[in-house]
């Protein structure tokens, strides 16, 4: 490392705070898969900024929407409509086949709405006493990082010394449809989930699942929430997880992707009556659908479709998991993965993923470690079978190494 980017490393630990634990590379630029550190070397993106670059860094039609719109209106906030927001309406609503939606910046926040949404729709339309509304969570759950969600977090680290908590959480195994079951209550609101659970190590409920979960949720009046976050727009190669299942959410929540990794933008998207609930006043933010944000979603959405990003992530991602499949390493305890949300799961004897991360940084790789012994594996959709194959010959070469 050159002197410049030592010092970089040391102002930010001497100014930041010391939340988290990066790998050793500094990026100065970005193009479709690759990335560059600020000495040249080049990377191929396996992590895709966690999904939020799916489009490819920088990619020409999305960053050309966002100059246009930042040269003529950035900001009006809600107290007056903008020329974008009606069209970013309605061509999300178009792309997921919505009926509402409520525009966001975070994931997190788009978390946080939707509590209070199914909360108030659970008070004014299904009849649930004022304040005993309960809202159904799983195990192993990453919704983000507010207080709110925080709060109903089973892992240590994550909600550690940061309580007091809001009430009106339960908690269940992920992937127990039977445990839904018993679980839901006359006060019961809402289901949120992950379809796949990208934080816990890539975890694939068992097939029929969300079915079982969709036949309850109807059944008892509860609202389905999937927070597709991670996993929509194209990353598990459809457009919506839920459709590997052939389901509905009554609910979706939408972020990181929906910018193509340009600026914050989220949405919660509703089918029902959820976000009708909304009266003036009762919910907002200032940067919440403005006409950057709406520009630049409504290029991130169109590229996605026109480039066909969609099929590539399904074709390219089953082509890296049985890529993956095929090497014999016996470091690797298993390989899952749906679409280009992938994970390599080391035996623990095998030593920390982190590692193996490292490793890969030396041959021009960027993969992220999650959990001591995943590592985790997020292309951007554009990634091509030739920049599969590369990449997979980097990984046999780390993979066969041994770090424990
Ligand atoms: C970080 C993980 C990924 C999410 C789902 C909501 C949010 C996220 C399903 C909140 C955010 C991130 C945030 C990032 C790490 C990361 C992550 F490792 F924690 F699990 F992607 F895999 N729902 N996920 O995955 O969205 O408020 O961040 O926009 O650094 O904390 P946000």
């Amino acid at each position: 490392m050159s002197a410049s980017v030592i010092d970089l490393l040391a102002t930010e630990a001497r100014f930041g705070a010391n939340n988290y634990a990066p790998i050793g590379v500094v990026l100065s630029r970005g193009e479709g898969v690759w990335v560059w550190d600020t000495e040249g070397n080049r990377y191929l993106d396996c992590l895709s900024a966690y999904s939020a670059v799916s489009q490819g860094h920088c990619h020409p039609k999305i960053l050309a929407a966002m100059v246009e719109q930042a040269h003529r209106l950035t900001l009006t906030s809600r107290a007056f409509h903008n020329d974008q927001l009606a069209l970013f309406y309605e061509e999300i609503a178009a792309l997921t086949g919505s009926h509402k939606v409520l525009p966001m910046n975070s994931g997190a926040e788009a978390v946080e709405s939707a509590i209070k949404s199914v909360r108030k729709w659970g008070y004014e339309v299904k009849g649930v006493p004022d304040g005993e509304a309960e809202i159904i969570v799983s195990a192993d759950n990453f919704h983000g990082r507010t207080l709110g969600v925080v709060g109903f977090s089973t892992d240590a680290e994550t909600r550690g010394h940061f309580g007091p908590f809001a009430p009106g959480f339960r908690i269940i195994p992920f992937g127990d449809a039977a445990a839904l079951e018993a679980a839901i209550t006359q006060n019961t609101v809402a289901f949120l989930v992950e379809p796949i659970q990208g934080e816990a190590g890539v975890i694939i409920p068992p097939v029929g699942y969300f079915t079982k979960v969709r036949e309850l949720c109807t059944a008892h009046n509860v609202m389905l929430v999937l927070d597709e976050i991670q996993t929509g727009l194209g990353r598990t190669g459809k457009l919506l997880a839920e459709q590997h299942e052939g389901i509905e959410a009554d609910v979706t929540l939408l972020g990181k992707a929906l910018s193509g990794g340009f600026y914050p933008v989220s949405a919660v998207l509703s089918n029902n009556d959820v976000l009708g609930t909304l009266r003036p006043g009762q919910h907002g933010s200032t940067f919440g659908g403005n006409p950057l944000a709406c520009a630049v979603a409504r290029a991130a959405m169109r590229v996605l479709v026109e480039e066909g990003m969609i099929e590539n992530a399904a074709a390219q991602g089953a082509r890296f998991l049985e890529g993956l499949k095929d090497i014999r390493a016996n470091t690797i305890r298993e390989v899952r993965g749906r679409g280009l949300m992938l994970a390599v799961e080391l035996h623990p004897e095998a030593g920390r993923a982190r590692r193996y991360c490292e490793a890969l940084q030396g041959k021009g790789i960027l993969a992220k470690d999650t959990h001591e012994h995943t590592i985790r594996i997020a292309p951007p959709l554009v990634i091509t079978s030739d920049q599969v194959d590369w990449a997979l010959e980097q990984f046999a070469t780390v993979l066969t190494q041994d770090f424990s």
